[in-house]
Formats: C-alpha cells, structure tokens, sequence
C-alpha cells in the first residue's frame, strides 16, 4: 500500500504541495485537471506540467480523480462515441505521463451528495452530513443553488432536460450504457498501462429518483464481470460504501480484492445516525460505523499494493478551505492508516 493524498492542483487548493509531502509516509498526489470541461481531451502537455509540480514536492502523481463521464455517455444517447474517443485519448496520454491509476464514476447527474458541510460537533469540529429526508426537501426547479458544495453547477433549465432524459433510463439501462462504455475504455486502458478504478456511488442508494448502480457487493463483482481485465476495477471507498450497514467492507475487499481489481482504496469513516442518514466520523474504528482495522485487514490479505487515500476529513484547528479537504485531519487520518497497516504487516500470519 503505498499513501496518497488529494490535491486540487496550483490553482484551487489552498494548501501547499510542500506541506502535503511533510506527512509521515506520504508517497503520492492524487490530482485532475479540474479546469477541463465535462468530454474534452485531457491534454499531454498539461498532465505533464502536474506531475512535474508534484514531483518537485518530492512525491509521485499517483491516480487521477476522476476524468468526468460525459452525461450522454451515461443516458446513451447519440453523441455518446465521440464522447468516449475523447476519454480513450485521454487514457492514452494519462498512460504517456506514467500515470498509473485513473479513479472514475458513473453515477447520474450528481457524484457525492450531502444536506450539510460543515455541521458542528461539540468538540467545536465540523464534518459532512447526510439526511435522505432533508435531501427530498431540497427544490432542484431552480437549478443545484440550493444543493450544498453543488452551487452553479446547473442551472434550473440544464438541470431539468437531464432530470426529464434519465426518466427513462432504469438502472438496467444505466448497466447497458456503463458496459459499452467498459467495453471501448478497458482496451485502450489495458494497453496504456492504466487501471480504470470506479468509485462507488455516494452514498449507496438512489437519489432524486436517478438510478444508481455502484452500491454494494454484488455490484462491485457486477462491474468487474463486465470486461474480464485486470485493466476493469474499482476504487474501494469505505465512506460510500459504509454508508450502508447492508454491506459488509471486509468481505468485499476479500472478493473484489483477490480478483486482483482493487486499484486504489478511500479510507474514511463514516456514523450511521438512522435510515440513509450519516455523518463523517473520526478515521478510527472506535469513532463510527466502518470497522476500519478488518477492512485494512483484508486488504492486507489479499496483497493490496495500490495507493490508498484518507478520502475526506473534519475541520478541525480553525482550519477553513474546501469542505472535506482540509490539511489536519486527513493528515492525522493517514497516519492513523498508516499504523495499522504497519501493524498488519509486522504481524506473523499465523500457519
Ligand atoms: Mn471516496
């Protein structure tokens, strides 16, 4: 297993390559491009400028998170293949760069999706939070203003043509779409030198009536089954998936994981408060609903090598910037990770 962290590049984290590479054990940036537009080429040239950056910090560009699927590659529709030649090309010049995993989702309209980002803890901390309830509330008709960390992003007409195209694509359909998209992508990843790892859907369920397919064990083994490549994987997220008491971590990372398809790995911890309804915890097991030692238990087991990430954090120390992505506790976060897993592998496996 080798350490990363998420950097949102020059121009939009606040926090400084340098402080990242001063983490105990930290070995990689996990970064994107965020500037590019949704189905454009993702350019050699720029890539190349990232890595650079980062390995002046003296770490490596470990995974892009995430190239953005197009939605009419999602729905199906017409334009879909000339949508896919530009991520095939993208592929190629992530491989060019020496970039060895790219994380990717296929989840409708909207990735991660909370109700609050920054709610208070006693201890003064703030995290993300979830409610199903309070996310039915929310009014989408004048667009994703009032979705929290979504802002602009679509206005109320855009927002409503997508809602009104995916009313008619049932989660079997969505299948369809992400197997001729697989099928097209996993080659040109194979002979790239690069692993395809798809993040599961966050959180695990449907939202807003919009299918979502990426939720649980059966799922995972689903998605690997649909191009037989080492290339066709998966990102294992513990805090999308634990969202979930129905899915049991370990147990997926034993079967996922010795098909040799866990490609990078999202350790956070998330409480399960009630019916889909969450907040992001402390990393350690003690502090929420994901047993976070038997899930690096397994992963250990099944011979992970792969970058690992702490995902998300708390704010905490004072600390402001991008909700989830603030410097302190996912530094603390990895190294938490980090013991385990030395613990794990300092441990005689018993004969
Ligand atoms: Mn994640």
């Amino acid at each position: 297993m080798r350490m990363t962290f998420r950097w949102y590049g020059p121009d939009l984290d606040p926090i400084p390559l340098q402080y990242i590479g001063q983490i105990p054990g930290m070995d990689g940036i996990v970064s994107a491009l965020h500037e590019v537009p949704v189905g454009e080429v993702w350019r050699e040239d720029a890539l190349a400028r990232r890595r650079e950056l980062i390995e002046q910090a003296g770490l490596r560009f470990s995974v892009v998170e995430s190239i953005f699927v197009h939605e009419d590659i999602k729905l199906g529709r017409g334009e879909r293949d000339r949508y896919i030649e530009a991520y095939q090309q993208s592929i190629r010049h992530l491989g060019e760069v020496g970039v060895p995993v790219l994380c990717y989702n296929f989840m409708p309209i909207f990735d991660w999706t909370r109700t609050t980002l920054d709610t208070r803890f006693p201890d003064g901390s703030t995290a993300l939070t979830y409610d199903h309830e309070q996310l039915a509330r929310i009014d989408l008709s004048r667009g994703t203003g009032d979705l929290p960390g979504w802002g602009s992003a679509f206005d109320a007409r855009e927002l409503a043509a997508l809602l009104e195209a995916y009313r008619s694509v049932t989660e079997e359909r969505l299948w369809e779409n992400l197997a001729y998209f697989l099928e097209r992508i996993v080659p040109v990843a194979e002979e790239s030198g690069v692993k395809l790892a798809i993040h599961p859907d966050d959180p695990p369920w449907s939202i807003f009536g919009l299918p979502r397919i990426i939720t649980s064990g059966p799922a995972l083994r689903r998605l690997v089954d649909l191009v037989d490549s080492r290339a066709n994987g998966v990102t294992f997220c513990t805090g999308s998936l634990g969202a979930s008491l129905d899915n049991d971590l370990p147990a997926m990372v034993r079967e996922i994981g010795s098909l040799g398809r866990i490609h990078f790995a999202h350790c956070r911890n998330v409480k399960v408060t009630g019916d889909r309804q969450f907040y992001e915890s402390k990393h350690p097991s003690e502090f929420g609903s994901v047993d976070m030692l038997e899930v690096l238990r397994a992963l250990h087991e099944v011979g992970f090598d792969g970058p690992m990430r702490p995902d998300h954090g708390r704010m905490i120390w004072g600390e402001t910037g991008k909700p989830g992505y603030g410097l302190y506790d996912r530094a603390l976060g990895a190294t938490y990770l980090l013991g385990l897993w030395e613990a794990l592998s300092r441990t005689p496996v018993p004969a």
